[in-house]
């Protein structure tokens, strides 16, 4: 079997924990999956255990996979921000009588979709020769954007050398600078430790300008701005030739499509995606091939048809929501939803993509993630991407990274401390957020990141 060479630069997949309130609310806007879930009883024990057989299953393979806590839920920070008084079990109950939408907000475990908690530029193309980091500020919805500050303080509490790493503030949460992270972000290169070209992916136009330049969706409000992509790039000094600003079209918004990564994949070179992806597609392939060939890179497009998916099929298995992985031999794998196997049209798309001689990619495999599935979560918006040189890995929090001892401390502390159901109204259980605090404190030991979250410095 190839193995990756110690010192070789490589691409971690950090994983988000499914943290202890995993629950079906059907909060999240143009989701489909979490709008037709909404109010049924989840299985927050089963749903981390999936998340820690994928990574487990990913970690032997060889990949290098790494781990993001959970947030304290619910976020009593939170409610007394909102008013309520008292200690957290009062505030809690007095939230619970006076609305109980904003206690399934603040109890929402959506930050194990870690694909939305940053937007990371590797060293090799950042000026100052860093890895940048900007949190998202997930202002679309209250139930995430609550998530931005503890994200950029986990970011922080890992990669804490500014020698290598440099972390710069979310976005302004306003809706012009609405900001997912790197689920409408994809780097094309070569090889991960040579220049790439990031291809930013919004919806909306977020500033009037007095122009209507495309028709917007109908159905569903975008959520990604060109103005955040546009941001989020000058933060982290990529020039204009190292960037390419993809409007997403509204047909795919309105089918369901909330980010970009639900519709489109990009690893190395290659980018797999649904012909509906983009406004204009033509034009997105012509200016990643110009200004990759200025690099000395080929774009390797995989265009699926919508006569092979349905882009209604496509959303449903979340056939685009896989990972692509580079395996040490050079050849790709594609770690898709166990949904994508039983749908006849997507298996058959899968064995022509794996056999057509013209891409890198040479197999696909399935894993089961439904309880994250069911809220509209596939295999790629639970990971965060991080290219890391060896000396970058070496200068983050070891704890992070998973090995075999790691996935056995983990899934007993799951078993140790995880509900098998959590119906939306057990959500003001005061004994709940007894257990989630309990548990996430014993965590940030286990992961040897110090007392990151607010209720530990209190
Ligand atoms: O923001 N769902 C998330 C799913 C995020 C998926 N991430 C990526 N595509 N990268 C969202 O729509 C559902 C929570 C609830 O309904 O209770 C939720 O927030």
């Amino acid at each position: 079997m190839n193995t990756f060479a110690p010192d070789a630069t490589r691409e971690v997949n950090f994983d988000g924990l499914v943290g202890p309130t995993h629950n079906y609310s059907g909060l999240a806007h143009g989701n489909i999956a979490s709008a037709s879930h909404r109010g049924l009883v989840s299985n927050p024990r089963e749903a981390a255990l999936q998340g820690l057989a994928k990574m487990k299953a990913l970690h032997d393979a060889g990949f290098a996979q790494g781990v993001l806590p959970p947030q304290p839920r619910p976020a009593i920070d939170m409610l007394a921000r909102l008013g309520f008084t008292g200690s957290p079990s009062q505030m809690l109950a007095a939230a619970q009588a006076a609305d109980p939408a904003i206690v399934r907000a603040i109890s929402s475990a959506a930050a194990m979709w870690t694909a939305n908690a940053a937007t990371i530029t590797p060293s090799f193309d950042a000026p100052d020769g860093r890895v940048h980091f900007t949190a998202a500020n997930l202002q679309s919805s209250f139930h995430r954007a609550i998530e931005a500050p503890t994200t950029a303080a986990a970011l922080a509490a890992i990669f804490a050398d500014n020698s290598h790493f440099a972390h710069h503030p979310a976005l302004p949460a306003t809706p012009a600078f609405a900001d997912e992270g790197a689920a409408n972000h994809s780097r094309l290169c070569t090889t991960y430790d040579a220049p790439g070209v990031h291809l930013f992916v919004y919806g909306r136009d977020g500033l009037d300008r007095g122009e209507t330049t495309q028709p917007g969706a109908k159905r569903f409000t975008a959520r990604q701005t060109w103005e955040a992509s546009q941001a989020v790039a000058r933060q982290h000094g990529l020039g204009a030739g190292q960037c390419v600003f993809a409007r997403q079209s509204a047909e795919a918004i309105d089918a369901g499509v909330f980010h970009n990564d639900v519709i489109a994949v990009g690893n190395g070179p290659v980018l797999l995606y649904h012909e509906t992806a983009f406004a204009d597609e033509a034009g997105v392939l012509a200016e990643l091939r110009e200004k990759m060939g200025r690099l000395g890179a080929t774009l390797c497009p995989v265009r699926v048809s919508r006569q092979a998916v349905s882009l209604a099929d496509a959303v449903a298995t979340y056939l685009f929501n896989s990972q692509l992985l580079t395996r040490a031999d050079g050849a790709m794998v594609v770690i898709v939803p166990a949904e994508c196997q039983r749908n006849r049209a997507v298996a058959a798309e899968l064995d022509r993509i794996v056999a057509d001689e013209a891409n890198p990619i040479a197999e696909y495999r399935a894993y089961d993630v439904k309880q994250s599935m069911d809220n509209g979560g596939g295999p790629a918006c639970l990971r965060l991407r991080v290219v890391l040189s060896a000396a970058e890995r070496a200068a983050m929090a070891p704890a992070v990274m998973l090995d075999a001892t790691r996935h056995t401390q983990l899934t007993e502390w799951v078993e140790r401390h995880y509900r098998d159901r959590l119906a939306p109204d057990d959500l003001a259980d005061p004994a709940l957020l007894d257990e989630n605090r309990t548990a996430l404190d014993e965590l940030t030991s286990l992961l040897g990141l110090g007392p990151i979250y607010a209720f530990q410095r209190a």
